[in-house]
């Protein structure tokens, strides 16, 4: 039995949620970031982080070296296209969406969950807006030949769903004017089973909250996450961060043992 460790609030986590139950997997989870659970995590993965599969006496570690391994293992009902110029092309949005989307969005959320009573810093939130609708503008280009961004679902709608569902309560706007297609996108993905299954777990993990069970004083911070803030100008903020001990920082990346 597959066996994942996971956390229903993490964008990576539920991508590969989503690729296993596209792929019609069963599995078991444990929620890695339950403070009750980190030593199981950290067991299978030193930097612990989710997502982290096991495989039998597999470990893979990193939500986009899951996808390749089950894409290798359980071929069936795929999820990275079949022709080489559009498979680059998926792959290139899964990137975006882990490494730019990701950031943007996680890097403005603090101010809504972890209890910080300061403001947001000035000018933080006009530029994730700003970055995004440069995506948005992007999507909005791959959108035009169908209705999923790489022409059938794919790891490119897989790996954005997740963010996206976050853009409301963080008050990112997405204009129907300017982004129709994205919206129309997002609209029928909602409509799908294997995404309305996706909303529904986030939405039981966050009426049963206990911010107890999770750390919400210090962030962990890695790296893409901490290029977006300083290549926005916030490197005085971020240092302020680390001075005020408010970082938790990943343990190191070394290859997992397989036992
Ligand atoms: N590059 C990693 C990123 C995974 C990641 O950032 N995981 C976050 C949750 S979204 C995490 O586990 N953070 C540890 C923590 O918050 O304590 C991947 O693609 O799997």
């Amino acid at each position: 039995m597959l066996k994942l460790y996971d956390n229903a609030f993490s964008p990576f986590a539920r991508k590969i949620r989503l690729a296993l139950d596209h792929k019609e997997l069963d599995y078991d989870v444990v929620d890695g970031l339950k403070k009750s659970n980190h030593g199981q995590l950290a067991a299978v993965n030193p930097r612990i982080e989710v997502p982290c599969l096991r495989d039998g006496d597999i470990t893979v570690v990193n939500s986009s070296d899951i996808v390749g391994h089950l894409e290798y293992r359980f071929p069936d009902r795929p999820v990275y296209p079949e022709e080489a110029g559009v498979r680059v092309r998926a792959r290139a949005w899964e990137r975006t969406a882990d490494t730019l989307v990701d950031s943007i969005l996680t890097d403005i959320s603090y101010w809504s969950w972890t209890g910080r009573t300061d403001p947001m810093p000035d000018g933080l939130f006009g530029a994730a807006q700003t970055d995004l609708d440069a995506v948005f503008d992007q999507l909005e280009r791959d959108l035009q030949t169908g209705p999923f961004i790489c022409g059938a679902l794919s790891i490119a709608d897989l790996a954005f769903f997740p963010h996206m569902t976050g853009l409301r309560t963080l008050r990112i706007g997405l204009s129907s004017e300017r982004h129709p297609r994205v919206l129309q996108w997002f609209k029928t993905m909602r409509g799908m089973d294997l995404f309305k299954a996706d909303m529904q777990r986030t939405r039981d993990y966050m009426q049963n909250f206990d911010p107890q069970e999770i750390e919400t004083g210090r962030i962990f911070w890695r790296g893409d996450r901490i290029e977006w803030i300083l290549a926005k100008g916030y490197h005085d903020w971020f240092l302020g961060e680390i001075k005020a001990e408010r970082v938790i920082w990943p343990g190191l990346s070394l290859p997992p043992g397989n036992n």
